[in-house]
Order: C-alpha cells, then sequence, then structure tokens
C-alpha cells in the first residue's frame, strides 16, 4: 500500500533543510533555532499570518516580527516557500552583502519583512508599538455597522502582530517594560510565540533565568498559554486561535528542542554553529529528505502556497470592499490621499504658519516646543506620542488631545509610565504602523 504523504511535516522538513543548506553555504548562522522553531513559524504562516504576496506592502496585513533575530534562515527560507520576492539564488546568498538575505532581518531589503531585529528583546518591545499603532489606527478609521453587511463597526485596520521569540528575547529588560504597557492597555491583537528550549548562546538557561516566564507574563496582565510538544502543529494551532480570541495580549510558550534532529540537540553548540556536510547528510536521512542542496519538490511548495492563497483571498477581498466603501464615503474615493494620510506622506509647511514667537521672549524652549506640539497635533493626523512619566517637566502634553486608554485608543497622548527603554522601542513600533510618533525625556 502507498504510504499516506504528511504534507505539514514535509514542509516543516524542507523548510529545516533549506534554512541548514543556508548556513552551510554561507559558512554562519543559527541552526539551533532553525531546527527547534521551524513547526511553530511553519503553524503561523500556513494558517494565521494574513498578508499577500502580491502586495506585500498591504496596508491591513498581518505583522510579523521575528524578536530572535539571528533564526533570519528560517524566516527566509519561510519566505521563499510562501511565495514572497525572493529566490533560491538569494537564499544560496545568505550573509552576502548586496542581497535580500542579511545576516539579520532588516526592513526595506527584504519583502515580507516588518521590522529590523538582532538586538534581543527589541522585537517584542517595537511589537508592542506596532499593535498599540493598529489599536489607534482601527479606532480612527472605521465604517459605522450596518446590519446587512456588518454588526459592529467594521475597522480598517484590524490586523494582529505576532512575535517569534526566544529565551534571550525575554530576559531582556526592555522587553517587560514594553510587555507591561502591552498589558495595561490590553493590546489583544498581539500574540506572542515563544520558542522556550532552556538554552541560549553559551549554556542552559537555568545559569540565569529560573523565572516561571507565563506566571510573570500573567502578573503583567497577559493571556498565557503553553505547548508542551514543540513538534506538535496542532496544538500549536489550537493556542494560536485562542489567542485570537483573547481579549488580553498573548504569550504562547512553546516548549522546544534547540538543534532538534542533530547531534548536538538539547545543547548551546548548536545554537550558532555550522552544521557541516557530514552532520546535514546525517539530518536529511532522518527527515527523510533527499540529498541535494536547495532543494524543494513543487508539489510542497504549490501544497503551502495554495493553503497561505486560500486563507488569505477571502479575507483581503472582504477588507478590500470595506476599505472602498470606506475611501468613497469619507475621502471621495481618493485612494491615493487615504493611503498617504495614514502612512504620514504629506508635507505641512510649518514655518509659515502664525507662531508668534519674539525673539524677546524669556520664555523657556520648552514651554515653546510645547506649544508647537499641540499646534502640530491639531493638523497632523498622525502625530502621536508621550513621555516616560515626566511630560510636566519636558512639556509634551498634548492639550486639547485624548489620552489613548484601554477603553479609548482614538487619541494622541500615550502614557508610558516611567519606561524609557520601552517608550523608545514601542515608538520606533508606532512608526514601522505609519504613524508619526514622539516621545519625550530628560537625561539627568
Ligand atoms: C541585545 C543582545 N545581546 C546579545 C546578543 C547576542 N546573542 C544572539 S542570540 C543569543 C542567545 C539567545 O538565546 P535564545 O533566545 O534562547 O536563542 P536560542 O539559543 O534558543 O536560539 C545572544 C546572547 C544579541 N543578539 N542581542
Amino acid at each position: 500500500m502507498k504510504e499516506k504523504v504528511n504534507f505539514d511535516q514535509m514542509t516543516i522538513n524542507y523548510l529545516k533543510s533549506l534554512a541548514i543548506d543556508m548556513i552551510n553555504e554561507a559558512g554562519s548562522g543559527h541552526p539551533g533555532i532553525v531546527l527547534g522553531a521551524a513547526p511553530i513559524i511553519y503553524t503561523l504562516y500556513k494558517n494565521h499570518l494574513n498578508f499577500s504576496t502580491i502586495d506585500p506592502n498591504w496596508m491591513n496585513r498581518d505583522r510579523f516580527v521575528l524578536s530572535a533575530g539571528h533564526g533570519s534562515a528560517l524566516l527566509y527560507a519561510t519566505l521563499y516557500m510562501a511565495g514572497f520576492n525572493l529566490s533560491l539564488d538569494d537564499l544560496k546568498k545568505f550573509r552576502r552583502a548586496g542581497f535580500p538575505t542579511p545576516g539579520h532581518p532588516e526592513y526595506g531589503v527584504t519583502s515580507g519583512v516588518d521590522m529590523s531585529t538582532g538586538p534581543l528583546g527589541q522585537g517584542i518591545a517595537s511589537a508592542v508599538g506596532m499593535a498599540l499603532g493598529a489599536k489607534i489606527n482601527g479606532s480612527k478609521y472605521k465604517l459605522p455597522k450596518d446590519n446587512k453587511m456588518f454588526s459592529t463597526d467594521k475597522q480598517i485596520f484590524d490586523y494582529n502582530v505576532y512575535v517569534l521569540c526566544g529565551d534571550g528575547d525575554l530576559m531582556e529588560g526592555v522587553a517587560y517594560e514594553a510587555a507591561s504597557l502591552a498589558g495595561s492597555l490590553e493590546l489583544n491583537n498581539l500574540i506572542v510565540l515563544y520558542d522556550s528550549n532552556n538554552i541560549s548562546l553559551d549554556g542552559p538557561t537555568v545559569n540565569a533565568f529560573t523565572e516561571n516566564v507565563l506566571e510573570r507574563f500573567k502578573a503583567l496582565g497577559w493571556n498565557t498559554e503553553l505547548v508542551k510538544d514543540g513538534d506538535n502543529i496542532n496544538a500549536i494551532n489550537k493556542a494560536i486561535n485562542r489567542a485570537k480570541a483573547s481579549s488580553k495580549p498573548t504569550i504562547i510558550e512553546v516548549k522546544t528542542i534547540i538543534g532538534a534532529g542533530s547531534s548536538l540537540a538539547g545543547t548551546h553548540e548548536v545554537h550558532g554553529k555550522v552544521l557541516g556536510k557530514e552532520e546535514t547528510l546525517r539530518l536529511k536521512k532522518a527527515l527523510n529528505l533527499p540529498e541535494n542542496t536547495f532543494y524543494v519538490p513543487e508539489n510542497i511548495i504549490s501544497y503551502f502556497r495554495k493553503s497561505i492563497s486560500e486563507r488569505y483571498k477571502k479575507h483581503f477581498y472582504a477588507w478590500d470592499d470595506s476599505y472602498k466603501e470606506y475611501v468613497k464615503k469619507n475621502y471621495n474615493g481618493d485612494y491615493n490621499y487615504f493611503n498617504n494620510i495614514v502612512s504620514s506622506r504629506f508635507n505641512i509647511n510649518i514655518i509659515n504658519m502664525n507662531w508668534n514667537f519674539s525673539s524677546e521672549s524669556k520664555e523657556a524652549i520648552r514651554d515653546s516646543n510645547g506649544k508647537i506640539m499641540v499646534k502640530l497635533s491639531e493638523i497632523i493626523p498622525t502625530f502621536v506620542g508621550g513621555s516616560a512619566d515626566v511630560a510636566s517637566s519636558t512639556k509634551t502634553y498634548l492639550h486639547k488631545q485624548p489620552d489613548i486608554t484601554k477603553d479609548n485608543y482614538n487619541g494622541k497622548n500615550i502614557w508610558f509610565g516611567v519606561r524609557e527603554h520601552g517608550m523608545a522601542a514601542i515608538t520606533n513600533g508606532l512608526a514601522l504602523t505609519g504613524l508619526r510618533p514622539f516621545c519625550s525625556t530628560f537625561l539627568a
């Protein structure tokens, strides 16, 4: 009897082998996360992440942030398999200057990369800003409810932000500062997949990182999920489904084995050690794959791409109808104008505005600056921001503009609390959503 092909498993195996071939060819990279986290990224891209490879910059696409930026080979292999604008040749040139496959993901260089990452902790922290940006835009641009088509207000921006992070990201303080604010603001569009393998670069995490991470996130106001077997894509899938339905941000801890399937599995040595030829051949044999390098059969690629496009099409066309209706109603059908507004692509000549400042004035510069910011907030629709609890001193509170709270995202003042590092990273994330953000603190 012919054995039934398990397409999910085979696609995961081919993802692993492509990424391992890339690292071998480059002579450097990180096989550990590739072999441990491939089922996580596969489940996310195949079943959940809404995006269009035809329009990779679709404004309402779900965002993906690889906070563990050292796992770039896995990301590029996934983007190639999903049909983004990457060729096998680009994969072969992993880590070479001038190719869209740099050592760590770079925004604007690779189609499908939503944020530059590498410095651990920054990705997850900036993803909080991206999720907040989505909430702010979601609250601003919407069609009122219509009983025939939809029963609640239809938001033009309602995307989720997904993060893949590792132990290292969660050891960084900036991650917790930002996660704390995400909990307070109930950013339920933020879903963090935690590749939990108890190993980092130098050794086991037990040497330095022993807290119960999920309990900690629970205390921050997050929904938490645990998947005990990182190879169980069914369980990962269900956890993501529950996360999407949650009223809080979610962290899904997925227990994995670093470098799974290699002879160094479960050790820190495989974190960043090139596997090499013999070891790779052994691995491919164990994964039931041919020895060929940079090889994926057509039927595997088309299985992955078809699964994605069938899911995405429904979502995209429904969104496109709402978008067109919204722009027709509110912007006379001028799509360019609307698109430019929401991505801060406009010029305002502030020099020629009537400022009434005198060179004789004894007013403190921060007071004058505060007045300028208030005025700008009235004319720049995407101007939002706040301070690390020192707006009374820095004079950056936007008087006349509403606060952004968990009950009302349609405001302009963000209360960052005393969290300077988190604030800066979150502000980067806000900028990535098209907003024109500011933040303020002072140097002591
Ligand atoms: C801020 C920062 N410090 C240090 C590093 C160097 N570094 C890269 S990966 C890594 C270990 C990360 O461990 P983990 O997140 O568990 O990844 P895994 O070993 O599971 O791949 C370190 C220390 C970095 N990229 N960023």
